[in-house]
């Protein structure tokens, strides 16, 4: 997978993708991240003006039409063989869960356009962008610390990322329940000890019993996921029947 990441800010992303899993894939080509710099098409070498005020005389400023359309045309360009999707990330964006992480992962290239200031020039949404994600209900400086996520979030999917071990630890979120408690060394850590069944060596009652917790702790803490299990169970007992 190919990502092309289109910001303001190209030093933010220096430490992100240099470490750990995300480094990993990169040096085994199963993904080439690229940093550009938008200020590089402000088609302005002297100042590399990029923003201007927004019409109808709002406060604050908005990134100008031309330098973005330039910067996601030489994306475009760049990636031409592999039919690059464009993606905003913005607040105002269909909200970023696992499901819509996997529908990325067939894409070959994402060219990812990080925002500043107020926004963005509402005609490069309409012309430009095929996508727009948001990664939570909070208002950020910029789409950078979002681009990171999305980029980490789908790299993990991609084949041959995850060592197998790795993968092991993944699959627990994928049935969409939060985790059970887990415990290491030593058994009794400031007075408390780890749950004696986990010292058991009862592997089928192990497994009863972190279900029950994750079930547990996704009722208590989680009832919007808690509710999309029990559709997704009670979906399954009907197909069943059916
Ligand atoms: C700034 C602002 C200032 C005064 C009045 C209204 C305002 N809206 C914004 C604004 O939305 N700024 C954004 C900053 C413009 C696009 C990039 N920025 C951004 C992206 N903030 N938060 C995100 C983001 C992206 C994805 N998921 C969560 C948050």
């Amino acid at each position: 997978m190919f990502f092309d990441i289109l910001t303001l800010f190209p030093g933010m992303f220096e430490g992100a993708f240099a470490d750990s899993i995300i480094k990993r894939a990169q040096e085994r080509k199963l993904v080439t991240i690229e940093i550009h710099n938008i200020r590089d098409y402000s088609g302005d070498k002297r100042h590399g003006t990029v923003d201007d005020y927004p019409y109808g005389g709002d406060a604050g400023m908005l990134l100008k039409p031309a330098p973005l359309a330039a910067a996601i045309k030489a994306g475009k360009e760049r990636l031409s063989s592999l039919n690059p999707k464009v993606i905003f990330l913005t607040p105002q964006g269909e909200l970023l869960r696992q499901p819509v992480v996997e529908s990325l992962l067939s894409e070959q290239a994402l060219i990812i356009l990080c925002g500043r200031y107020k926004g963005i020039d509402q005609r490069i949404r309409e012309r430009y962008i095929d996508r727009e994600i948001s990664i939570g209900d909070y208002v950020l400086s910029g789409g950078e610390v979002p681009a990171m996520v999305l980029v980490d979030a789908v790299t993990r999917l991609i084949p041959g990322v995850l060592n197998d071990r790795e993968s092991a630890e993944a699959d627990s979120l994928y049935n969409g329940l939060l985790s059970y408690p887990q415990y290491t060394r030593p058994e009794e850590f400031e007075g408390n000890r780890v749950p004696e069944i986990l010292l058991s060596g009862h592997h089928v009652n192990i497994k009863a019993w972190k279900e029950e917790q994750a079930l547990a702790n996704t009722r208590a803490r989680r009832p919007d996921l808690w509710k999309e299990y029990e559709e997704r169970i009670n979906d399954k007992i009907r197909n069943s029947k059916s």
